[in-house]
């Protein structure tokens, strides 16, 4: 008996330590306690009107998912619990539609990191990496490592630089041999709470190199061009996801007279820098920052595409809402070469649907979503990369930023139809 109760003490003391140790890990961490993530239907211009003037009001603190552009188009905004009551009132008041798409989103942040955590115990005890979880940025450059390590002679890795915080830039080239062959390129994860890109981006790199030598299409790509794939574009913002803000988008750069963080490394590309659909206010979420390529991770980005001088394709992946894009995002005049883009767009879509069915949309950013300036793929367009392309992941709202990891391993697997139809068609028409 009374060597059970000191066992339980001990126990006891076990508890508590735990405790106090998981308490400490995530001391920094934002909770997001009864927030809300509403859908917001506008039915008229001048509904549209008033949310957009919603969305420039700081004071409701409101973090809008998708932007309010026309009546077409859902508003998804995510609303602290501290001012629900004043948005839906204001909202109520005007007559303005709206419903609950995600109802506490803490609860759903929870789930996602218990989640995490039992995978990551598989993972130890098994010796394996599941692709159909989500998993740290330490964990995804192992396990680059580990790739490179199965794959000798045809996965590299090669460090491009260091981020703001000086982690490591690492991108994975697949490469047959030959020197500078025309080359495409895939970055993931350049908005860091965008989760399913990078994991989509982690389960491509496996295919790209499990199927060479199998699939007959992908070994003759590879047999006359090289892959380029940077995982993590954002690796102090992904981090950050982690740590402390599920939510944060941009880079961690201290911005010099705010006390606002980040830039959003998707408007710090010199193509149309400082335009329309970005902002010059550092603590939004779309800032663009004081100078083109000021973002040390775009600047390194654009240093070996440069160096290089023989991409063909480039191709950025965010989530969600379901398109796959191409130029212009800074003005909604549209590109030369806009039929061609649109034709092969809509064919690799065809062939992302025929798998389970997924809808998605082909079209200019500027006139698929809203004016963007400062965008990546409108920069390697301009750069002379013809076929420039951006992709907008699973869902469509229903988890938005937050998706099921379930979901990982089916987007990943639809989205690879849509990149191979668009790689082969690059391999088949030089330029
Ligand atoms: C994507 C590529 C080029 C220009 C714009 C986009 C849309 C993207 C953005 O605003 O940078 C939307 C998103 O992926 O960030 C999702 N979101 O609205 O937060
Ligand atoms: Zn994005």
């Amino acid at each position: 008996m009374l060597l059970k109760q000191s066992g339980h003490t001990d126990e006891m003391r076990g508890f508590w330590l735990l405790l106090v140790l998981v308490a400490a890990a995530y001391a920094d961490e934002r909770l997001f306690i009864g927030d809300q993530v509403i859908r917001v239907d506008a039915e008229t211009e001048e509904q549209i009107q008033l949310l957009q003037a919603l969305e420039t009001q700081e004071e409701w603190e409101m973090d809008f998912w998708l932007h309010p552009v026309s009546t077409d188009l859902p508003v998804d905004i995510r609303v602290p619990l501290s001012s629900l009551g004043a948005v839906t009132q204001f909202l109520d008041s005007h007559d303005i539609h709206y419903s609950v798409l995600i109802n506490n989103l803490q609860d759903l942040l929870d789930e996602e990191r218990a989640e995490m955590q039992e995978n990551q115990m598989n993972e130890r005890s098994t010796k394996s990496f599941n692709f159909g979880a989500y998993h740290r940025l330490e964990t995804i450059y192992s396990w680059m490592d580990t790739l490179v390590a199965q794959y000798p002679n045809l996965v590299s890795k090669q460090q491009i630089g260091e981020s703001y915080e000086n982690r490591p830039m690492y991108v994975l080239k697949f490469s047959t041999g030959g020197k500078k062959r025309p080359a495409i390129w895939i970055d993931t994860g350049i908005h860091s709470r965008e989760w399913v890109s990078q994991a989509t981006g982690v389960w491509t790199a496996n295919k790209i190199a499990t199927d060479y030598g199998t699939d007959a299409s992908l070994t003759s790509l590879l047999n006359t061009m090289d892959i380029y794939m940077l995982l993590l574009a954002n690796p102090d913002g992904y981090a950050y996801t982690h740590s402390n803000d599920r939510m944060w988008r941009k880079t961690r750069a201290v911005n010099s007279g705010s006390m606002c963080r980040g830039v959003d490394p998707n408007r710090n590309w010199d193509a149309g820098f400082g335009g329309p659909g970005a902002s010059r206010n550092p603590c939004s979420d779309s800032y663009h920052g004081p100078s083109a390529h000021s973002a040390i991770e775009v600047k390194n980005v654009v240093n070996l595409i440069k160096s290089h001088g023989n991409f063909k394709s480039f191709i950025s992946v965010h989530a969600y809402s379901q398109l796959l894009m191409y130029p212009y995002g800074y003005t909604c005049g549209s590109v030369p070469h806009k039929s061609e883009l649109d034709a092969v767009g809509r064919a690799a879509v065809q062939k992302l649907t025929s798998l389970y069915g997924t809808r998605y949309k082909v079209g200019s950013i500027c006139n698929i979503i809203y004016q963007a300036s400062g965008g990546s793929i409108d920069w390697s367009y301009n750069m002379g990369i013809k076929y420039s392309y951006a992709f907008e992941l699973r869902d469509t709202g229903r988890y938005g930023f937050i998706l099921p990891a379930n979901q990982i391993i089916p987007t990943a697997t639809e989205t690879w139809l849509a990149l191979k139809h668009l790689m082969e068609y690059v391999r088949d028409h030089p330029y």
